[in-house]
């Protein structure tokens, strides 16, 4: 088993029982970790139909064969459930100790059951689990809950929690760690809260499994100062992924005011360059030398940590162009554990609704004391506003009706990331074929698309977004790696191969974890199928109807749009790439290609496949 512990931490709540889940070397080299360990265990476990907020929903946290070793950028946790807001598979990847921990006390994930009956805490030392009363952390900031923790169990414990909003079922809340780190956009941390589980505090002392661990460090650390090398390093440690706003503007692409265009007036006051002035420090996760967390202190004085998307969704997005009041929305995002891009949408969403005169409330553009109220009622799950669009746009859309369907911006119920896409069909089709709904973490494929064209919808952006969602959405997922080094600074992609053979002392090459990817993708597929039954069609994997009807109105590409007869066909083709049919449903024989006949025969009890 060499890198695997092969043991996952089974969690009951309900119970106040934990166990240990022995795996073998079949089911780690079949699902390798990460997202492909999640798919399986929610696909194995959840029942169609079941309530995203009832017990028998899992809470799966999972690690890969190379998390938490010395090697670049490798302390992430990939977190997944059953989502609240799409009723599919959800997940997301947060940077944290408590991977790291997680690992180093003899585990690669943990699943969590039932429903505790008060709030709860559970505390992991090496094989000791406790369930600790949370009662008077519960209604806390996770900043506060997270010190508190490290406070009497030790600085170097992991902790991952949620705030108000995953206690209040929010349906994007996340889970949070670090002050900063935040993951699980599609409701992640409202499962938790429905849970009753407030953290979990990891402690480890033993050794990372591998196979050559001498090996693996002499690469890891050859890793780490090949990154030093690289002639973007210097300028992605002063500015992260923020840089990518004023790129986003030059290519009018920026979220600007609900998506309705792609640049905002006031970029250059929300962008990589302003925000070095206000600049005091870097933060990061584990084990990366590439720390791109910037912190500002924010209107209060208080520091927060920017990335490019939660700057976009908080600011272009809502009209809101001060730097330090996106800083502040973006903390209080982050200390009451409630996804950023999806808060984003949904104010810039009640704001268009508020233009129109869909609702009562007055809700201009840019108005940050209005938004300030908003969030915390979104948080709280309270308020007649607050209440709907805790619930996503989707929902809110259906409630606010006279075609806000149009302008409610998400892909089967998972609000849409940081890019506008009236202009580019590539990055439209990866938001409709992400995993988890629409996400730029599968393929991020618009930076390509600038440069090879965005006018055409053909093949060859089929073929890239694949080998994309192979990549991010697959090897990284599944490694659950930061992506990051190879986007940003062109770590090269052979390294990982090599890690995985000092790791796991065999081969497994590039070509190996893509069919991994594929049969984790198909997977996930069935999932999402199993769950909508006859219901699901090609139209899940459709974007909103903004972009294809309503043309940008400003700057360079004024006047376009995307055309939906032509998406449709590039989706039909994509389908066919990946042997799916023309409704999106793995076929029989590409289900049995990836070793899946066992989740076609289930799968076939809910929808008719084709051979
Ligand atoms: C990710 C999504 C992103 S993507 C951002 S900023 W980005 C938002 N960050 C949030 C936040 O912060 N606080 C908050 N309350 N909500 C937030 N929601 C948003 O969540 C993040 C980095 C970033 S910064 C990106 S792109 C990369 N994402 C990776 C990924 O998905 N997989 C992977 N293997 N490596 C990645 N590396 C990068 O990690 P979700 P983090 Mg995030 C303040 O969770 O649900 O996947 O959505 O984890 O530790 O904060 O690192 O411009
Ligand atoms: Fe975390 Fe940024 Fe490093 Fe990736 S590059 S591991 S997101 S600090």
């Amino acid at each position: 088993m060499k890198s695997w512990a092969g043991r996952i931490l089974r969690v009951n709540l309900s119970k106040k029982k934990t166990g240990v889940q022995e795996f073998d070397s079949d089911f780690a080299l079949t699902w390798l970790g990460g997202r492909g360990f999640a798919a399986k265990i929610l696909w194995d476990e959840v029942k169609p139909g079941t309530d995203a907020f009832s017990p028998e929903n899992r809470l799966v946290m999972a690690t890969g064969p190379l998390t938490g070793a010395s090697l670049p950028s490798s302390g992430k946790l990939l977190v997944a459930a059953k989502s609240p807001l799409t009723g599919g598979y959800g997940d997301g990847n947060i940077g944290t100790w408590a991977c790291v921990m997680m690992r180093k006390a003899g585990y690669d994930a943990f699943v969590f059951e039932g429903k505790a009956e008060r709030p709860t805490i559970l505390k992991v030392e090496d094989n000791k689990t406790e369930f600790l009363d949370a009662k008077e952390y519960w209604t806390r900031g996770v900043f506060e809950t997270e010190k508190d923790l490290k406070k009497q169990y030790g600085d170097v414990t992991g902790v991952v929690g949620i705030g108000r909003a995953g206690e209040n079922k929010v349906k994007y809340a996340n889970v949070v760690s670090q002050e900063g780190r935040g993951g699980g956009r599609p409701g992640i941390g409202a499962v938790m809260g429905s849970k009753n589980l407030k953290a979990v505090a990891i402690k480890g002392t033993g050794e990372l499994p591998a196979d050559n661990m001498t090996e693996l460090k002499k690469l890891g650390l050859e890793g780490y100062k090949e990154i030093l090398s690289k002639p973007s390093y210097k300028f992605w440690k002063r500015q992260g992924t923020v840089s990518t706003i004023e790129w986003s503007q030059e290519n009018s692409v920026l979220p600007t005011c609900n998506y309705k265009e792609g640049v905002f007036d006031e970029a250059d006051a929300i962008g990589g360059f302003t925000m070095e002035k206000f600049k005091i420090g870097n933060r990061g996760c584990p084990q990366c030398n590439m720390t791109c967390g910037n912190i500002i202190n924010d209107t209060d004085g208080e520091p927060s940590e920017l990335d490019y998307e939660n700057i976009t969704l908080l600011g272009s997005n809502i009209g809101l162009g001060d730097l330090k009041k996106i800083a502040h929305l973006n903390r209080i995002c982050d200390d009451y554990g409630i996804d950023t891009i999806s808060t984003g949408n949904a104010v810039g969403f009640a704001m268009e609704a508020s233009e129109n005169r869909l609702i009562d409330e007055k809700l201009e553009w840019g108005d940050f004391e209005k938004v300030k109220a908003l969030v915390e009622d979104i948080a709280d799950n309270k308020g007649k506003l607050g209440s709907i669009l805790s619930q996503g746009v989707r929902y809110a859309s259906e409630k606010f009706g006279h075609g806000s369907q149009k302008w409610a911006m998400h892909v089967k119920g998972l609000e849409i990331t940081a890019y506008d896409c009236h202009t580019t069909p590539a990055m439209a089709l990866a938001y409709g074929t992400a995993a988890s709904g629409a996400h730029h973490k599968d393929a991020w494929v618009i930076s390509w698309e600038v440069k090879y064209g965005r006018e055409s919808y053909d093949e060859a952006k089929v073929d890239k977004i694949i080998e994309l969602q192979r990549l991010r959405g697959g090897m990284f997922e599944l490694l659950t790696t930061c992506r990051l080094p190879w986007v940003e600074v062109g770590f090269e992609l052979d390294w990982y191969p090599r890690f995985l053979k000092a790791a796991l002392g065999r081969e497994l090459t590039l070509e190996d974890i893509f069919t991994i990817a594929d049969r984790t993708y198909a997977l996930i597929r069935a999932f999402w199928v199993r769950e909508y039954g006859e219901r699901w069609s090609s139209a899940m994997d459709m974007i909103p109807a903004r972009w294809y009807s309503d043309p940008l109105t400003k700057g360079p590409l004024k006047g376009v749009k995307l055309d939906k007869t032509k998406y449709e066909t590039m989706l039909q083709l994509y389908y066919k790439k990946r042997g799916w049919d023309n409704r999106g449903i793995p076929t029989k024989s590409t289900f049995s290609r990836l070793g899946l006949d066992d989740v076609a025969n289930e799968l076939s009890g809910h929808v008719q496949l084709s051979a």
